[in-house]
């Protein structure tokens, strides 16, 4: 009878850890991924979601379990067995969930820590030497795109360090490593492109990094993903991953544009105008406008 119990237990342990690792593999719940870096970041995730959906089976089906077999007979008046501490079952469940959430934090920032960059975050004010840190960092690479980011109430900027263009859309160039260098001129805003699974803030007085390489060609939305206030909702913006040769025609096309005088950047603040409600102050859109055209 206690052998046929132990072995039950360890087929449903058996069964519900399948599940985890079938469901940790096979929930498409991110979208198809659209730079190098979402494939550590998906392992990451994949594993979470496997863990979470095999705790989940066993506390449901516990409860379940308990629900049907501990039912009251009828005609039993009796009170329930009296139960104690168990110092043994208490260690276990504590050390459990320690261990896997201790583990769980090493390896997010360890995923972190590779999207961010070498540096993750660098304080732009105190650079008392600025050959010390950043600017080693930028000058050691060669092959990356780099580019400025400037996040306000509501959009964002890009300016492309060396070449005077400044864009309300993002253009990177397909397989070459990014960087974007971001800051913030209000509130704390924050970065996100879903397809690269990238998040980070861009936060006033500092600069902080995000690094990535575009694995896919298209365009996709750059979403703020800090609450920054009334208009947050149409923060969003554009990034479009072109081929190089592509990504360098833009790069004159809008330099020349610029010149002349005819800022192509407007082009996106206007679409962000027509998608946000006609109360908005007009202060706002000449602020963004002015920016854009700086
Ligand atoms: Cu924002």
């Amino acid at each position: 009878m206690k052998a046929q119990r132990i072995v039950s237990i360890v087929v449903l342990v058996g069964l519900i850890i399948s599940a985890a690792v079938w469901y940790g593999i096979n929930n498409h719940l991110l979208p198809e991924a659209a730079g190098l870096e979402a494939e550590a970041y998906d392992r990451l995730f994949n594993t979470m979601v496997g863990i979470a959906f095999g705790v989940f089976l066993l506390i449901e089906g516990l409860l379940v379990f308990a629900i049907l077999v501990f039912q009251r007979r009828p005609g039993d008046e009796e009170d329930g067995p009296g139960i104690g501490e168990n110092l043994r079952l208490e260690i276990l469940w504590t050390a459990i969930p320690i261990v896997t959430v201790l583990w769980l934090s090493i390896y997010s920032t360890l995923v972190y820590n590779r999207m961010v960059g070498k540096e993750p975050l660098t304080i732009a004010h105190h650079h008392a030497h600025p050959h010390t840190t950043y600017v080693a960092m930028t000058e050691g690479e060669e092959g990356v795109t780099e580019v400025d980011v400037t996040a306000m109430q509501f959009a964002w900027i890009f300016t492309y360090p060396g070449t005077e263009v400044t864009s309300g859309e993002l253009h990177v160039p397909l397989g070459k490593k990014v960087r974007l260098n971001m800051q913030a001129m209000d509130v704390i805003h924050a970065f996100w492109v879903p397809e690269l699974r990238l998040k980070q803030d861009a936060i006033p007085g500092m600069t902080t990094h995000l690094e990535f390489t575009p694995t896919r060609l298209g365009t996709f939305n750059i979403v703020c993903t800090e609450l920054c206030g009334a208009y947050h909702g149409g923060m969003r913006a554009e990034m479009v991953v072109d081929t190089p040769a592509d990504y360098q025609k833009w790069l004159a096309e809008q330099a020349v544009a610029q010149k002349q005088g005819k800022a192509i950047a407007i082009k996106p603040g206007e679409e962000f105008f027509a998608s946000i409600p006609h109360h908005v102050p007009a202060h706002i859109h000449h602020v963004i406008n002015e920016e854009l055209v700086r």
